[in-house]
This record gives C-alpha cells, sequence and structure tokens, in this order.
C-alpha cells in the first residue's frame, strides 16, 4: 500500500461532514461544488457509493432553473465569510447565489463507468443536463458558444490577474460590512487582498439586489467575462453527457448536447492567439480579449483535438513557463508584473489545474509532457503534504492544508 494513498483517503475521511466532504477544516466549512466534482472523481476509484453520495448531496442544492451553486450550506458554520445572511438566496438549503465551473458530468462519468450503476447514474445526469442548459441559457444570452462568468468566484480562481482590467471598474463601496474570516486561518499575504473582497462582496449585493434573477442580473452585471476555462471545462462536461445520454438511449438529448458541443467547439477556436500562444478569454463589458497570461489559456486543451502545430505552440509555452520552477505549472507566468508565487491564483501551481491540464496533454498526443507534470504534481505533494496548492518556485505547500481535492488529485495521478 502506498502511504501516500493512504493519507489520501485519511483526508478524505476527516473531511467528511456526513456524505459530503468539506474542502478542508475550518477556511472552508461547506461543500463547494467543483471541490466535490474532484473528489467523487478519487472516491470513484476505491468506493463508488461515497461518490455518489458526494454529488448526490451536492445537488440537494440544485436551483429550480437548473444552477448548481459554488457552496451548499448544509449545516451552520461562523468560520466562513460570506454566510447564507449575505448570499440572501431563496432555496430550501441555504445557498450561494452563484456557481463554479461544471466539473460534476467529468466526474459522473467517470464514477458510472466505474459503477455500472445505471439506476443510481441517472437522476445524477438529469441534474446534469439541467445545469448543463442553464449555463447556455443564463449565461450565453446572445448565443455566442461561450459562457460568461458574472463573478470572480465563479471561475475557481479568484483573484486571478485576468480579473484585474475587469474588476477595477466594480466599485468597492458595499451594503454588507466586509469582515473577512479567511486571514484568521490563512497567512494574509497567500490570499486576495482587501480590496478584492470589497468588490467581490459589491458583486453579491448588486446580484441579490436582482433577486438572483438571471436576466436581472446580466442587465446589471457589472463584471461579465466570456471565460475560456469554464467554457473549455463545459465542453468536456458536454462530451460526458452526450456519451452518458448514448448508453441511456437518450437520443434527443444526444442531439441536442452535440449541437452545443459542436457550437462551442468553434467558439474556442475562435479565441486561438497564435501571437500569444494561448487562447483568451473576452471581457463582455469593454469587448476586449483578455491578454493576462494565466493557466486558463492552455485548459482547451483538455476538451479540444487541436491540430498539431497548435498543440506544439501550446506546449512551448507552458515549457517557458514552468523553466526554473521547482514545481510547475505555475498559474500566472513567472516574472510578469502581477506574479506572485505565493499569493493563491497569482502564480501558485494547483494540483487540480495540473490534473486538467496532464488530460489535456494526453488527449492531444502529448504523453511525456503529461508525464512530466504528473511527476513535477505528485512530488510536490509527497515532499509537502495534501496543501492546497504550491509556490512552483520554493515547492513549499501553501494556504489550506488537508486539503480534499490536493488528495483527490494524488490518488487520481499517483
Ligand atoms: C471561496 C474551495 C474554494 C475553491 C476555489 C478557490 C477558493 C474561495 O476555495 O474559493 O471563498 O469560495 O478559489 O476554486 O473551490 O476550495
Amino acid at each position: 500500500m502506498n502511504l501516500h494513498i493512504d493519507q489520501a483517503k485519511r483526508i478524505l475521511v476527516a473531511n467528511d461532514r456526513g456524505g459530503y466532504t468539506v474542502p478542508t477544516d475550518r477556511l472552508y466549512p461547506f461543500q463547494w461544488n467543483w471541490d466535490s466534482a474532484f473528489v467523487a472523481m478519487g472516491f470513484a476509484l476505491y468506493d463508488t457509493d461515497r461518490a455518489y453520495r458526494e454529488l448526490e448531496r451536492l445537488i440537494e442544492g440544485q436551483w429550480a432553473d437548473g444552477m448548481i451553486p459554488h457552496i451548499v450550506f448544509h449545516q451552520p458554520s461562523d468560520t466562513y465569510f460570506p454566510g447564507p445572511s449575505v448570499w440572501r438566496t431563496r432555496h430550501t438549503i441555504p445557498t450561494s447565489g452563484i456557481t463554479q465551473p461544471p466539473v460534476f458530468a467529468i466526474a459522473l462519468r467517470k464514477l458510472h463507468e466505474a459503477s455500472g450503476d445505471k439506476t443510481r447514474t441517472l437522476p445524477l445526469y438529469e441534474a446534469a443536463l439541467k445545469w448543463h442548459r442553464w449555463w447556455y441559457a443564463a449565461r450565453d444570452r446572445e448565443g455566442t458558444g461561450l459562457v460568461a462568468l458574472l463573478h470572480p468566484w465563479e471561475s475557481g480562481s479568484d483573484n486571478s490577474p485576468a480579473w484585474d482590467v475587469a474588476l477595477a471598474r466594480v466599485p468597492t463601496t458595499t451594503d454588507t460590512p466586509v469582515v473577512r474570516k479567511d486571514t484568521g486561518h490563512v497567512n494574509a499575504l497567500m490570499r486576495p487582498r482587501n480590496e478584492d473582497y470589497q468588490r467581490f462582496i459589491h458583486l453579491v449585493d448588486t446580484y441579490a439586489a436582482c433577486g438572483w434573477e438571471p436576466a436581472r442580473q446580466w442587465a446589471k452585471a457589472p463584471f461579465k467575462v466570456a471565460e475560456i476555462q469554464t467554457t473549455a471545462i463545459l465542453l468536456k462536461a458536454g462530451e460526458d453527457l452526450e456519451a452518458l445520454a448514448r448508453e441511456f438511449g437518450r437520443l434527443e438529448d444526444a442531439s441536442e448536447i452535440a449541437a452545443l458541443n459542436e457550437k462551442t467547439r468553434n467558439a474556442i477556436l475562435a479565441q486561438w492567439r497564435p501571437d500569444l500562444s494561448r487562447f483568451v478569454s473576452r471581457d463582455l463589458v469593454s469587448g476586449w480579449d483578455i491578454e493576462a497570461p494565466t493557466q486558463a489559456g492552455f485548459i482547451p486543451l483538455l476538451s479540444l483535438d487541436l491540430d498539431q502545430a497548435v498543440v506544439g505552440a501550446l506546449v512551448d509555452e507552458m515549457k517557458a513557463w514552468s523553466k526554473g520552477m521547482k514545481v510547475a505549472f505555475p498559474t500566472v507566468k513567472p516574472g510578469i508584473a502581477s506574479w506572485e508565487p505565493k499569493r493563491y491564483w497569482r502564480g501558485p501551481a494547483w494540483a487540480i489545474i495540473n490534473w486538467l491540464l496532464i488530460d489535456g496533454l494526453k488527449r492531444n498526443g502529448r504523453v511525456d509532457d503529461a508525464e512530466k507534470l504528473r511527476k513535477s504534481t505528485i512530488m510536490a505533494i509527497e515532499a509537502e503534504g495534501f496543501a492546497e496548492y504550491f509556490d512552483p518556485v520554493t515547492g513549499e505547500g501553501c494556504g489550506g492544508l488537508g486539503f480534499s481535492w490536493t488528495a483527490a488529485a494524488y490518488m487520481w495521478l499517483a
């Protein structure tokens, strides 16, 4: 038995709160959307029943319109801000009012392959399809094939330099007092800045005032980004949903999903920028490309079979970023002005991002490069433990410790 796998399993046990897994104790004391999807993939390797529970508990928070929220507040806790009273949503079980990257259907297909349990997969498939439709209806209102985020938290990469220009337009004034809890658990230098939190909460106040109604939010949103990482994950989710639909004989669903996939595939391809060797997001308020160099620009590897010339350019650029780093893959291009190797999404390496990139490299025939990134991820975790993320320069484990998705990534990659 690999001792680290044993440890990873023990982290998931310690973070269990009754069929769902918190990302880490105290810092994140509720159920987070994409964290749970990654965790379910981890469980799928050795306990499919528990993997199903993880996803079943997450959809307890699904809204009538199909959205699966980024946080489900199953039980109260005072160690996190903003809690339910700030979100002011009206779901029976309190939830946040925004969403997160749709890894859910990707996890569901893997879980179904592991269990073959159609009875248990089917209700989750229905939930995933409802959410898939919500993305296109609520977040691609002009039918472009790219989906938009209305809050940086929806990207899962809260304070990425990708948002710097778009977020600067959002006022720092709030109706809700900002009482941060995160900096009581983790060094403030590793976290988003106070100013970021002011703007994050300004957005929450704005959307709460819209009654969390998608059309009103779309009209009022001071932050609106057609985002490449989320859209690429949505396309992979779409491929996996389509496969499940076919397996279940749901042919109408399958052709509906296939048409969405095709539109999104073309829309992502149109975001390729050869001069940057990356794909880019678009700021829908200004209409401009977002050129900040972040990991998001490489994530389309996950869901597209790209021309080898494009793959070559992406891989060369990834290698240039990783050069001289102790741990790959830095989420921001090292050396640029906004690069901060210890501050959350402004430079560090994250095991789950590596996991997506590894799958994308393999899909596009770059098995050796995938293997290097896999080894780098495993070594970082074995040296420092199951940290939330890693300083790519020193390899130091940072942020929360005993982190669930790092444990799941380890099990999947080891
Ligand atoms: C927040 C739980 C979440 C992750 C996000 C990460 C961070 C902060 O922690 O969000 O307050 O929601 O940015 O990707 O899901 O691990």
